[in-house]
């Protein structure tokens, strides 16, 4: 029984209200500086996140240093200036982060530029707008010193292009011909198979503060201009101080139309575990897509105020990396809805 049935459970009888207090003395000893991020691939991450929160940082450093592991690896897929591009062969970066204060900072579809999340924290902090898109966004990290990038895509990146572009006989109408069998609308995910390593960070650090950060190449050969949940608060990623965050990977469209991480911070204010607040928004999702479920992938990690956190997905296969002082970085497999 989980803990809000539990207490539902309890709540029925008398012997609830004494049954009630060791119970609330278990949870506020729970865990606490904490991190944990999408993805157990990028688990690395967690390590310079965790380095501030042992040391008695806050959450929002934490969380903003460690997401540039990926950004700075010129090998990874789907995060940083290496990431696989659109499919008109370009590199764009979404990223957002949000701390306990209620402060967002996001930008969406830059290019050439080095450190995303570095640049959405500077939105939150140094303007009076909370998003910064494509031209507006590369100018503005311009304007705060960041340098221009070249264009040139990092070699796995050539090579996976290459070889979108060969599927397709470079010829883009035939993805057009190559279509969701609910929706009977391109489906280029289909095209390129599953393509899910964004990475999503959450952390809850010593002085009891939550912060979040969300930095993506975005999915892969998407159409230029397309952008995803990443940048999106309450989307990609959404922190309350007073009950937890969540952060999503997977696609993005699916975890939009859901407003994805604001919707499971929702479902643990209602009492919901970070577990099942995760999966009963991986539930409002097949309720609600008009795609082929099997097709899709999508994830969530969420974390609250005690420091207690979970996973859930749609499909097998998404993991995630959690570092506290007693889970050294620690694989976790999340639990799934479909097959
Ligand atoms: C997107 N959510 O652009 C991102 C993709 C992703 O791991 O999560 N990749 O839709």
């Amino acid at each position: 029984m989980n803990r809000r049935e539990l207490l539902k459970t309890l709540s029925l009888s008398t012997v609830a209200v004494t049954a009630f207090k060791p119970l609330q003395a278990l949870a506020d000893s729970d865990t606490k500086p904490i991190v944990l991020s999408t993805w157990y691939d990028q688990h690395l991450a967690n390590i310079p996140a965790w380095n501030i929160l042992k040391q008695g940082g806050n959450a929002l450093d934490a969380v903003e240093t460690g997401v540039q592991v990926c950004e700075n690896d010129i090998e990874n897929c789907c995060v940083g200036l290496g990431g696989n591009p659109d499919r008109n062969g370009i590199v764009t970066l979404d990223a957002c982060i949000m701390d306990h204060k209620h402060n967002i900072g996001s930008v969406a579809a830059l290019e050439r530029i080095k450190n995303p999340i570095r640049v959405a924290r500077l939105v939150m902090e140094k303007t009076q707008h909370v998003m910064l898109a494509g031209q507006g966004a590369q100018d503005f990290a311009v304007s705060e010193g960041f340098e221009l990038q070249p264009t040139d895509l990092s070699d796995h990146a050539q090579k996976a292009f290459r070889n979108f572009q060969k599927k397709n006989d470079i010829d883009y109408i035939n993805i057009e011909k190559k279509k969701d069998t609910n929706t009977n609308k391109p489906d280029y995910f289909n095209v390129n198979g599953f393509n899910h390593d964004t990475i999503g960070m959450i952390a809850l650090d010593a002085q009891g503060n939550l912060s979040g950060a969300c930095t993506t190449s975005g999915m892969a050969f998407k159409m230029h201009g397309r952008v995803g949940d990443s940048p999106i608060i309450g989307a990609g990623l959404y922190v309350d101080n007073e009950i937890g965050a969540a952060t999503a990977t997977g696609h993005g469209e699916e975890v939009i139309r859901i407003s994805g991480s604001h919707l499971v911070v929702e479902f643990m204010r209602q009492g919901y575990s970070p577990k099942e607040a995760c999966k009963k928004a991986v539930e409002r999702i097949k309720k609600h897509t008009p795609r082929n479920l099997n097709k899709l992938q999508i994830g969530f990690i969420a974390l609250n105020k005690k420091g207690e956190f979970g996973a859930y997905s749609l499909q097998s296969g998404f993991d995630y990396a959690v570092y506290s002082a007693t889970l050294q970085n620690e694989k976790f497999d999340s639990d799934f809805l479909i097959g």
